[in-house]
């Protein structure tokens, strides 16, 4: 047999009709697949373009307090300090949000003896936080024995609400709500107390020297659920 054999051969066989037919039934099968990937399966990736994966995302929210206290003396400022480690948050939750309210009283005992001066401060460093939220409380000071609330937002954009996202896959939307840099560090919170002392504080043991501050702490926390919207 020569080089040419296999179709050749087979054409110059008393079947030729049949081994031609069966060898346009090969082109024609090749072709229409080609039109097939062609025209079908492109159709699909168009129609899958409009038909992007939803998934739905929402939040499961929980919270930790705690409360501490401290006695400062006049002219002085004391820390108070919050992390992950601290509060001892569940790896699997994220930070939103941290309130810490500051409270106090007089103590001192001495008659007509008026509140002190407390600052409270949260310097913007220290805990990877959202620090330029529009929200954000990072001082407040007072002479009036009120309370003081100090807020921080911790985790970007997240408000809490339930949202449905188009495209990417469920792990993509998971990545977002799951970066644990966020709320990472430590945040401190910084007391001052200016004591104001009682009229005729001269006098020996009615003086005014400290003030005791009570700090009641809430972080709010959450846990991201993605599940695929059925199509
Ligand atoms: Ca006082
Ligand atoms: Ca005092």
């Amino acid at each position: 047999m020569s080089d040419d054999t296999s179709i050749a051969f087979l054409a110059k066989e008393d079947d030729s009709g049949k081994a031609f037919a069966l060898l346009s039934a090969v082109v024609i099968v090749g072709l229409a697949f080609h039109a097939y990937s062609f025209f079908i399966v492109k159709e699909n990736d168009i129609v899958n373009k409009y038909t992007a994966p939803k998934y739905d995302v929402s939040f499961e929210q929980s919270s930790l307090q705690g409360s501490d206290s401290m006695l400062i003396a006049d002219g002085e400022t004391d820390v108070f300090q919050l992390s992950r480690d601290i509060i001892e948050a569940d790896s699997s939750l994220m930070m939103a949000k941290i309130s810490i309210s500051i409270s106090y009283e007089e103590t001192s005992g001495a008659i007509a003896d008026p509140c002190d001066d407390v600052l409270g401060q949260i310097p913007p460093n220290g805990m990877t936080a959202d620090w330029g939220h529009p929200d954000n409380v990072l001082s407040d000071s007072n002479s009036d024995c009120n309370t003081m609330t100090l807020v921080v937002h911790v985790y970007p954009q997240y408000t809490g609400e339930a949202m449905q996202e188009e495209g990417y896959n469920a792990e993509h939307w998971e990545r977002m709500w799951t970066n644990t840099t966020h709320g990472s560090g430590i945040l401190q919170l910084e007391v001052s107390v200016d004591t104001n002392s009682a009229p005729g504080s001269a006098l020996p043991g009615n003086d005014d020297d400290n003030e005791e501050i009570n700090i009641q702490w809430t972080v709010e926390l959450f846990e991201v659920d993605v599940q695929a919207v059925p199509v």
